[in-house]
């Protein structure tokens, strides 16, 4: 492929619900711009874009590809996301590297939760957008009702920029309502409109006509004058339009029949904005400056996604906004502050890769092998270090607790897990210090699943993912005084060590205090530490189940030692034993960690959300409408909502979403907790 100007680039990704089409149609497009010479398919896993072994096996798209092909001198990058939500992360940083998007609707299923998602977020990062009504072979294919919804969700700015001859079985091919003409079949053959469509051309046609006019003065005189406005005219107020994000064409085809897929071609090259038009916004010390794109300017390039692969190495995927980056050059990365070498360039094509020796501004290209720079950095040179803002990507909501299965397996978890967050911004591990479990928080099952199927097949490392440990801990209820004098008279040396603790509760969040108050040299000052030790060694396991003791103040307020067999561990023993009785005494109960939950769904599933929070022990403590959205905040136990993003996902057909943080810990109420200090006592054995 040639090297491109600026304006002869479009970055554009194709968004929507899961199963859409946008595989197929980014298939499609590849095809028929003769970027490949096989129609692959989703169903057979021969598609360019689904080539991971994981969504060739699950038949969905897991990861962002990057589609590139050329249509009229224009060299269109197609990035290619998953509609699923748990891989929303992908579509995140597909859409911050584009200036347009194609979104992709079902003919038959029509608006859905996922379209609403993606166009949310498509608005919010200002994209240029084009609909594509897919499906219109299928059963139940309705272009109208389908036009009638996206207009009724998302505006009357939704207007048919063609109209579908036939439909379902009887599905042939498009009308371009501009220029009135048909495109048959597959490939596309033009031709004269059916007659019986006439009228209805016309008035689509009237639509698109008074949009186009009215972004310029000039043409919507001409037009209220009662002038024809010629195809250019026509053309180019469309196309202003579209990139100021007035108008969101409508396109509809079939995209495994071929159909419809080179107007849309022609749809991207015509009306969606190429990075000439979209300003470079620099961040720099929290501020903000913008430049406009030059290919003479200082390079200025986004890291937007890495693979790690342990045979291939590294692969970081960047977009160049600015100036251009050379194979075998050195480059400075700005948010790390390290310089990088760079060795070969590539451009990428699904999984191929094609060498080649430089990628310029609005272009988008891959290199192997960097060893510090990760997702989200800003690659540019050492003298002018611009740095463009990070990507956003969401917080993980759901967490498992990660098993390796043997000791070779445990050997290597830590690096598989540090490979597995670095390809996914929307990963994360932590160590929990209480349950002593690795715990690996994502967006859902899905991609926890996946991950785990990652670890196995690129590090040979077999996990098991089990719902995380509650970490409960343990508390006092009344106040004790214990006792414990630790004595042993062996052979030569004896054993003395001999405390008297008080105990009192302390409010929640307080941890274990610890006080000294003998007086009079009852136990020498020397061993004190050593009594206190015992004390807090001793806390880490409570008397009910194991749990730590928290929330206590322990005071040594008496005493006794033995000149000769006194020693340090024997005050630790007797700290330790102490304790030990003082919580038996002073009534311990089980504490349990409440999150704040924040629920964010349509109004309709308000109830039925309230109902299963209801069940789960929650309480509610308040409701925002916020338009046809409710928001719902609650404190949730931990132990009940270790499952929620499945839950939701089951209620509201997944529609909702929400986040949630720790807030504090409570007393767990009593017929719980004889149920997990019961489950404790039978694990022990
Ligand atoms: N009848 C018909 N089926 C289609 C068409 N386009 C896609 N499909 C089928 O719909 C299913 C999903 O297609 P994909 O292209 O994988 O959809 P997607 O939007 O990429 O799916 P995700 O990436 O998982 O969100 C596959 O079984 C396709 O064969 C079409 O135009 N007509
Ligand atoms: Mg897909």
């Amino acid at each position: 492929m040639q090297h491109h100007n600026l304006e002869d680039i479009r970055n554009v990704v194709l968004l929507s619900h899961s199963g859409a089409g946008k595989t197929s149609t980014s298939e499609a497009m590849l095809f028929a711009a003769g970027a490949i010479t096989r129609l692959g398919k989703v169903d057979d896993g021969t598609s360019t874009s689904d080539c991971d072994p994981d969504e060739i096996k699950r038949k969905i798209s897991i990861n962002l590809s990057l589609l590139p092909c050329e249509w009229k001198n224009t060299k269109i990058n197609l990035i290619d996301t998953p509609g699923y939500s748990d891989f929303v992360g992908e579509v995140k940083a597909a859409i911050r590297v584009s200036e347009g998007a194609v979104m992709v609707v079902c003919a038959s299923s029509g608006v859905e939760v996922g379209t609403e998602s993606v166009w949310a977020y498509s608005e919010e990062a200002n994209l240029s957008r084009l609909i594509f009504i897919n499906k219109m072979d299928r059963e139940n294919a309705d272009f109208y009702r389908t036009v009638n919804e996206l207009q009724a969700r998302f505006g009357s700015k939704c207007i048919p920029l063609e109209l579908p001859i036939g439909a379902e079985d009887n599905f042939e091919g498009v009308v371009d309502v501009l220029t009135m003409k048909s495109y048959v079949g597959s490939p596309a053959k033009e031709g004269e409109m059916p007659s019986s469509m006439q009228d209805k051309v016309s008035s689509f046609r009237e639509k698109v006509v008074e949009a186009a006019a009215e972004v310029d003065d000039r043409l919507i005189e001409k037009y209220l004058g009662g002038e024809e406005l010629s195809y250019e005219e026509l053309n180019s107020g469309l196309r202003q339009a579209i990139t100021m994000g007035r108008v969101v064409p409508i396109l509809v085809g079939s995209a495994t029949r071929n159909i419809g897929i080179t107007s849309l071609l022609d749809a991207i090259y015509n009306y969606l904005p190429s990075p000439k038009e979209r300003e470079v916004v620099i961040v720099s010390d929290s501020k903000e400056q913008k430049i406009e794109p030059s290919q003479d300017g200082s390079l200025t390039s986004l890291v937007f996604k890495t693979t790690a692969d342990p045979y291939v190495g590294k692969l970081t995927y960047f977009r160049v906004y600015n100036g251009a980056i050379g194979s075998n050059s050195q480059v400075w990365n700005a948010t790390q502050r390290v310089a990088e070498r760079i060795g070969q360039l590539f451009v990428l094509r699904g999984k191929n890769q094609e060498p080649v020796a430089q990628i310029k501004t609005g272009d988008i290209g891959a290199v192997a092998k960097l060893g510090e720079t990760s997702t989200g950095d800003t690659l540019s040179s050492q003298d002018k270090p611009l740095k463009l803002a990070p990507i956003m990507f969401p917080k993980p909501i759901f967490s498992e607790a990660v098993h390796p299965k043997t000791k070779a397996d445990l050997d290597r978890l830590g690096v598989a897990l540090s490979r597995l967050t670095e390809e996914d911004p929307t990963l994360q591990v932590r160590r929990d210090s209480d349950t002593g479990e690795t715990i690996l928080l994502g967006l859902g099952d899905t991609q926890l699943e996946v991950a785990a199927g990652k670890m196995q097949r690129k590090f040979g490392v077999n996990v098991a993912l089990n719902m995380p440990k509650v970490p409960y801990k343990e508390t006092i209820t009344t106040s004790a005084k214990a006792e414990y004098k630790h004595k042993k008279q062996t052979g030569g040396h004896g054993q003395y060590g001999h405390v008297f603790l008080a105990l009192e509760s302390l409010p929640r969040g307080s941890g274990i205090k610890f006080e000294n108050k003998i007086v009079g040299g009852a136990i020498p000052r020397n061993y004190i530490p050593a009594a206190e030790k015992g004390v807090m060694e001793a806390a880490q396991e409570g008397v009910l189940a194991r749990y730590p003791a928290v929330d206590i103040k322990v005071t040594l307020y008496d005493g006794s030692f033995h000149p000769v067999d006194s020693s340090d561990i024997c005050f630790k023993i007797a700290g330790a034993q102490a304790l030990k009785k003082g919580l038996a005494q002073a009534q311990s109960v089980l504490l349990e960690p409440i999150m704040n939950l924040t629920v964010r769904t349509p109004e309709d599933f308000t109830g039925d959300i309230i109902g299963d929070l209801n069940i789960k022990r929650a309480r509610v403590q308040g409701m925002h409408p916020e338009g046809k959205t409710n928001s719902i905040k609650a404190q949730v136990p931990l132990a009940e909502i270790l499952r929620y993003a499945i839950d939701l996902k089951s209620i509201t057909q997944g529609r909702a979403i929400y986040t949630m943080e720790f807030s504090h810990y409570e007393e767990v109420p009593s017929l719980i907790a004889q149920k997990i200090i019961a489950e404790k006592q039978a694990e022990k054995v």
